[in-house]
């Protein structure tokens, strides 16, 4: 991936040095409810302030934009050359081009509204000829971007280190086979936890792409598993030493790039932290995208994290159900966006979390103005399914017939199965003495229906 490259001298032109505005003709994105269908350049449902089951949609939503598909995103594909073509860049892997499109990045959102973003190391700051070179060049780009922060108030939601696309993680970064290669990612994510905290990154997450496998027959799983762990635990006593306090993540994902990856889906992830005692110190990072690439429905990674208080962070965004691979695209289905919100009024919000569009628009959606409707159009859906699930949890109707359903642990033999008192002496005694149970209708299509009526 060009955006990857390693630093290159490159000319600069005049014109492009003395670039002030990146986005002329667009001004801060305004809240209009009464604004028509085609005006998709306006929010119809987020209205930042409003409060809705206490809190304001911006407490709720803690929007994030991610700099690698919105600022390094091309447009490139396997069969086709970029199209996404951005007045700010000079095609060059510069820190002048790095910086001006930080600069293009920050008004961009500050105009959109967003109080977050994300980035991994590579995206902001070229590599240069070794790791001393590199760790210099980010240490500059990543002082413009403190500067940068600080003028607009948006904050660093999440940082993470780049651990895929260099050749030399290939075969993996914390589980690659060679030592030389784990040491290399290790001080790489040492130099990340340290400029995350310089920026005061309130999260840092771990994606693995390549820890993973495409052949088991010259993988040693259990090895590379516990590689794995021996890394994070470098981790986390690294971020002690430093006093970092943001949230460890782990963003699940079942394949691709490797063809299985070790951190499948969030429940895998939950076993993994707990066989290696890392539990307390990560939490997960789920994107949906790569909840439905597991084989699961949208909402089911975002909700086992939950129940079991795993819930970190959420790269917001929908695959194609007819495709059966990553495609990033923006979260639009006010169904999905309500029973994402559902879940997070209902573990009492995501913070120090957030909603990251981890989201590309699509490579034919070439204006600069697509970056802003693309945008806009998910914070609407999400603020549509923040009020569609607030209804529906306050008017308790669904709530009151689960409770209903699981009615029979509330007392009596099923109070003692739930508490983990009973036995199967008792259990057999109770049927003997109360014979054949009642069926109960399961009613998925009446909770479907209930649903539907609330999803407006
Ligand atoms: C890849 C993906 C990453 C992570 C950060 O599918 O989602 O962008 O979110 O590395
Ligand atoms: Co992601």
């Amino acid at each position: 991936m060009s955006s990857f490259a390693p630093a290159s001298k490159g000319g600069e032109s005049a014109n492009l040095a003395d670039m002030k505005v990146f986005f002329p003709g667009i001004e801060k994105i305004q809240y209009k409810p009464d604004s028509g269908p085609s005006d998709t350049l306006c929010f119809k449902h987020y209205n930042a302030s409003e409060v809705v089951c206490g809190r304001t949609m911006e407490e709720w939503c803690r929007f994030s934009v991610c700099y690698w598909h919105t600022f390094r995103g091309t447009g490139a594909d396997p069969f086709g050359f970029p199209t996404l073509i951005r007045p700010w860049e000079d095609n060059s892997n510069t820190i002048d081009n790095a910086k001006r499109r930080l600069r293009a990045g920050f008004e961009f959102f500050s105009k959109l509204g967003v109080k977050y973003w994300c980035f991994h190391d590579r995206d902001i700051a070229p590599e240069g000829a070794d790791l001393t070179e590199t760790n210099k060049i980010l240490d500059e780009v990543s002082d413009l971007a403190l500067e940068l922060q600080t003028e607009t108030g948006v904050k660093l939601l999440w940082a993470t280190c780049n651990l895929f696309a260099h050749q030399r993680y290939m075969n993996g970064a914390s589980t690659n086979p060679n030592a030389h290669i784990v040491a290399y990612a290790a001080a790489q994510v040492k130099k990340g936890l340290e400029v995350a905290k310089k920026l005061g990154a309130e999260n840092y997450v771990f994606w693995g792409g390549r820890e993973g496998y495409h052949s088991i027959l010259n993988t040693d799983v259990r090895a590379e598993l516990d590689h794995m762990a021996a890394f994070f635990k470098m981790v986390v006593a690294y971020k002690e030493k430093i006093g970092f306090t943001g949230q460890l993540l782990i963003e699940p994902k079942p394949k691709e790039p490797s063809k299985h990856q070790y951190d499948y889906d969030a429940m895998t992830v939950i076993a993994f932290l707990k066989t290696y005692g890392l539990d307390k110190d990560f939490k997960i990072n789920v994107e949906p995208n790569h909840t439905t690439l597991a084989g699961h429905s949208y909402e089911h990674d975002v909700i086992m994290a939950a129940k079991y208080n795993m819930l970190g962070s959420i790269d917001s965004n929908t695959g194609s159900p007819d495709l059966g691979w990553d495609t990033d695209q923006f979260p639009m289905d006010i169904k999905n966006c309500t029973m994402i919100m559902k879940t997070i009024i209902e573990m009492g919000g995501l913070a120090p979390g957030g909603l990251n569009f981890d989201c590309k628009v699509r490579r034919e959606s070439t204006a600069l103005q697509d970056m802003f409707i693309s945008h806009i159009g998910a914070m609407d859906a999400l603020a549509r399914g923040l009020k569609c699930a607030a209804k529906l949890i306050e008017e308790k109707v669904m709530s009151g017939l689960v409770e209903e359903r699981y009615s029979s642990f509330t007392s009596g033999l099923g109070k003692d199965l739930a508490d983990g008192n009973a036995t199967l002496e008792q259990c057999e005694e109770f049927v003997l003495k109360n014979g054949e149970p009642e069926i109960a209708s399961g009613q998925q299509e009446h909770y479907e229906a209930i649903l539907n009526y609330y999803v407006k």
